[in-house]
């Protein structure tokens, strides 16, 4: 019996507090394999979700992946996710966006400062931030391989540093809203600044750990200069309320069917059986 051992009501009210929480619980270590190992299988592929780092052949991320590998489409209906998800949203969900940042060893490059919901505000017309990102170190992630690190409170700062989401066209191709020079950034001298009065926090642990954070936190993750990869993989949540707008970007990037995420049977609470 995988008896969830969060308190979800705690995780959600640091969650709420901080911008950010990092759980005690772990994914368990044969779910770690199995989704390793779909990993593999998709990075062997020759597709569109398959994004590439600026030297052509690093693979810096996988998208939508939870559109078509059974691995993955799995894990999104994990139970634990979805009630921290529904917890942190206040409504029910729906996958908007699923992504494996793959940060390779020595070759993997930074993820600049920014927040998420820039990015859905302005180029998919998301009106809200009422969604919520689920974060797994698929590695183990620690001090040198690139963690990614929030700024604590930042989330209560509404959109920094980005012109009005009315106000600014969307920025152009999708690739530049993946890549290691994003669109819409939030300035080093910016997030210095209010790295001042919102103390940064890395959310390092062994592979397994789990994350949440917001929309709106201010986040980054810097060049992995080490010799062990840092995988990481992300799961964003939506309101079925707060469907986005205007959608003009590929499906595997902003997922439009809203139909609420169901969760696994809890008896083996395997997502990836
Ligand atoms: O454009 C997007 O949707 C993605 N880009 C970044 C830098 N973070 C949010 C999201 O994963
Ligand atoms: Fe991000």
């Amino acid at each position: 019996m995988h008896a969830l051992r969060t308190d979800t009501a705690e995780a959600v009210a640091a969650y709420h507090r901080q911008g950010w929480v990092v759980l005690e619980e772990r994914l368990t270590p044969d779910l770690l394999v199995e989704l390793r190992l779909a990993i593999e299988r998709i990075c062997a592929m020759t597709r569109p979700e398959v994004v590439h780092e600026d030297d052509g052949t690093t693979i810096r991320a996988l998208h939508g992946c939870h559109r078509f590998d059974d691995v993955c489409g799995r894990l999104v209906r994990h139970p634990l996710f979805v009630d921290l998800a529904e917890a942190a949203v206040g409504d029910a969900v729906y996958v908007y966006q699923f992504k494996v940042n793959i940060k390779s060893p020595r070759e993997g490059k930074r993820w600049p400062w920014h927040q998420d919901f820039a990015f859905w505000s302005v180029e998919d017309g998301m009106p809200r931030p009422d969604a919520v990102n689920i974060a797994i170190n698929l590695d183990d992630v620690h001090e040198r391989n690139g963690p990614l690190t929030v700024l604590s409170g930042s989330h209560r700062l509404g959109l920094v540093g980005v012109a009005e989401p009315a106000a600014s066209a969307t920025g152009g191709d999708w690739r530049d809203h993946v890549s290691a020079n994003l669109t819409h950034g939030v300035e080093d001298e910016v997030a210095r600044g209010l790295a001042v009065d919102h103390p940064p926090a890395k959310l390092i642990g062994p592979a397994g750990t789990i994350g949440v954070f917001h929309p709106s936190v201010v986040h980054s993750s810097s060049d992995n200069l080490s010799d062990d990869r840092r995988t990481m993989l992300f799961i964003t949540y939506n309101s079925v309320h707060n469907a986005p707008r205007h959608v003009s970007r590929p499906g595997f990037l902003v997922d439009q069917d809203t139909t609420p995420v169901t969760r696994l049977g809890r008896s083996g609470g395997r997502p990836a059986s």
